[in-house]
């Protein structure tokens, strides 16, 4: 079935559908009731693109109507140098190979910080490789410096797997390491590092890094702090469905539980000079359904966003009609976690009025956001022209 015409009800497209079991799934989301992980695999294994994508449009639309976020930021990328070795990444230099990576100061980095001074930037996203060297007090005084040369710029940084490193060596328990970034100016966590938490997975593609029990109790000791995070999944290589649905199952009862999560983040698995290069990456079609999907299951984060320099701009864009309200950010070509793995974005940057370009040639309506989803501005009425010249909008 295609679906060209929206005003095609979805009662008639669960109708439409032959399998039952599909149909009853469909019958409990315009119910707003939760699906269980079986119909979560049985989604992945059995529901066509037009069904998921249908249903998650409804749940998109029902959540945020036509609304779609972005927001204007930037990256620090402090190093790549990292004490891990994951079979996926194509970024990071072992301390030995040091010299073939990088490693920033603090000077450099808050000379990054400075460059966006007089700009309507709002958030800086710190992530990098876990260096053996930077420690704790390293980045509580660099989170410092920041926070005291530009104190509205929200910090969002370092995955959770960077924090377990860092509090480990500074032997503080969770509790103590969050506190003390958070007072230091750490303001939110962004959702790296999950990858697939199931160990069978995990073990294969990352075994040295911090476990789900961990990673998920460093996000629970930062929303116990009023801190918000994010939550990502690696997805299209060697994981089956049923990881992952575990994995957004463990983030969808943390999030029972403490409520902090904002968003939710499918990393797509890109294969250039990575150790898993001869695993093939998803389709296109594959993206859309994970993304509908990731919207049916995940019914307590109240965002799902398409991080465009990894999937693309183009299909960012088209994954607004299955579940995504939020694209991320204007990037400001400052990183290269994904360039490096291959995306078709080599030099991600996208001007606010490219950035609303986009969403509005998709009839969707482009909302500027914070870090916490407060909006900033709705950009419905805003000339294109108008932005393109004018520096505080663009
Ligand atoms: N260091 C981070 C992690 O493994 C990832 C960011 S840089 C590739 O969680």
């Amino acid at each position: 079935m295609i679906i060209t015409d929206s005003t095609i009800s979805i009662e008639k497209i669960i109708e439409a559908e032959k399998e039952k079991a599909l149909r009853s799934i469909g019958e409990k989301i315009i119910h707003k009731e939760r699906i269980t992980e079986e119909e979560g695999v049985l989604l992945f294994e059995k529901g066509s693109l037009p069904f998921v994508g249908a249903l998650a449009n409804h749940v998109r639309e029902r959540l945020h109507g036509n609304k779609t976020y972005f927001n204007r930021n930037f990256h620090i990328e402090p190093t790549n140098v990292c004490v891990f070795s994951c079979k996926f990444c194509s970024y990071s230099r072992l301390y030995a190979h040091r010299e073939e990576g990088w490693e920033l100061t603090t000077d450099d980095m808050l000379n990054i910080v400075k460059k966006y001074d007089g700009k309507p930037v709002t958030e800086v996203h710190i992530v990098g490789g876990v260096h053996p060297k930077l420690n704790l007090n390293f980045f509580a005084d660099l989170l410092q410096k920041i926070k005291a040369h530009r104190p509205d710029l929200h910090v969002k940084g370092f995955t959770a797997v960077e924090l377990d490193y860092m509090f480990r060596k500074a032997k503080m328990t969770i509790e103590e390491g969050m506190k003390f970034l958070h007072e230091a100016g750490l303001q939110s966590l962004p959702g790296g590092g999950a990858e697939i938490f199931a160990p069978e997975i995990r073990t294969q593609i990352c075994e040295d890094k911090v476990d789900a029990a961990g990673w998920l109790a460093i996000h629970e000791a930062a929303h116990k702090l009023g801190m918000h995070s994010n939550a990502t999944m690696l997805y299209g290589h060697i994981e089956k469905f049923h990881h992952r649905i575990d994995h957004m199952e463990r983030l969808r009862s943390l999030q029972d539980k403490t409520g902090g999560f904002n968003t939710f983040i499918p990393l797509k698995f890109r294969n250039k000079q990575n150790d898993m290069s001869n695993v093939p990456e998803s389709s296109v079609t594959e993206d859309m359904r994970l993304y509908a999907i990731a919207r049916l299951y995940m019914d307590n984060f109240p965002h799902l966003k398409a991080y465009w320099p990894m999937l693309g701009r183009k299909n960012a864009q088209l994954s607004l009609a299955f579940g995504v309200n939020d694209i991320d950010g204007t990037i400001d070509d400052s990183t290269k976690i994904y360039s490096m793995a291959g995306s078709e974005e080599q030099t991600p940057v996208m001007s606010t009025a490219e950035m609303v370009a986009l969403i509005k040639q998709v009839k969707r309506q482009p909302v500027e956001r914070d870090t916490l989803y407060n909006e900033i501005r709705d950009y419905s009425d805003i000339d294109l022209k108008e932005i393109e010249v004018n520096p505080l909008l663009n």
